[in-house]
């Protein structure tokens, strides 16, 4: 009798322990699924090809860092990964440096992603699109094969090669090496501070030939000196575009 109560017992003890083994499985396969949740757009797109360009949850540094994105799936074979964004002057962009670091506005309308998430979506060889539309309906970009930006510690620096002319001409090459400045983080190379003199941020040098981030002018006003959101190679300092988006993608 206790040799039969004894096997009983030890029948019972077998079931918690396959449900202790199970229940130790199961973040294991939860982790490793983490690794399937997409990078960025490129991600997206090849999770499912039919997927439409509009707001999606990327994770550019890991699993605690969802953040809400454009993807345009429609320029240039697309699966770019929109990392600013001007369309309606909608969003104040006139901003300090923390801002311009984790990102700031809508993923729907106007946006900036964050240097931050743009250092680390950029680690792997990436390419920039730049897509601009004036108010009279005429649309340019400018493309770069090779496009990085360095970590905080050395300035949010911009690394830009290879370009290729959609019709803007080329505003951004000469810039290539700069740190990123903020009225409140002057690392420009002008004796005085173009955020604050230009009104947004960016990798200013003395100070641009682009203005991506400026104030919405809505259009042609020579009131102002280049304040707007310019792209002078196309449209010269007396006018703010109607639309500039940034975009990248892998290079595969
Ligand atoms: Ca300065």
């Amino acid at each position: 009798m206790r040799k039969v109560l004894t096997l009983q017992t030890c029948r019972e003890q077998t079931v918690p322990l396959l449900q202790l083994f199970v229940l130790l499985l199961v973040p294991v396969v939860t982790s490793s699924s983490d690794l399937s949740l997409p990078l960025d757009c490129n991600d997206i797109y090849n999770q499912d090809t039919s997927r439409p360009s509009g707001v999606y949850t990327i994770y550019p540094i890991g699993t605690t860092s969802a953040v809400q994105v454009y993807c345009d799936m429609d320029s240039l074979e697309g699966k770019w990964t929109v990392l600013q964004r001007r369309m309606d002057g909608s969003v104040n962009f006139y901003r300090p440096w923390n801002q311009y670091k984790f990102g700031f506005g809508n993923a729907a309308g106007e946006y900036w992603l964050g240097l931050e998430n743009v250092f680390h979506l950029t680690k792997r060889k990436t390419e920039l699109l730049i897509d601009m539309e004036d108010f009279e309906g005429n649309k340019s970009y400018a493309r770069y094969t090779s496009f990085s930006v360095g970590p905080e510690t050395d300035g949010y620096r911009l690394h830009l090669t290879g370009f290729t002319n959609g019709g803007a001409g080329d505003s951004l090459s000469h810039i290539s090496g700069q740190k990123f400045s903020t009225f409140d983080k002057d690392q420009d190379t002008w004796v005085n501070n173009c955020a604050r003199s230009f009104l947004a941020g960016f990798w200013y040098s003395d100070c641009h030939s682009a203005n991506p981030n400026g104030v919405y002018l809505w259009g042609a006003d020579s009131t102002h000196y280049a304040i707007g959101v310019e792209w002078i190679s196309w449209k010269g300092r007396a006018y703010s575009l109607k639309a500039i988006s940034m975009k990248i993608r892998p290079v595969q």
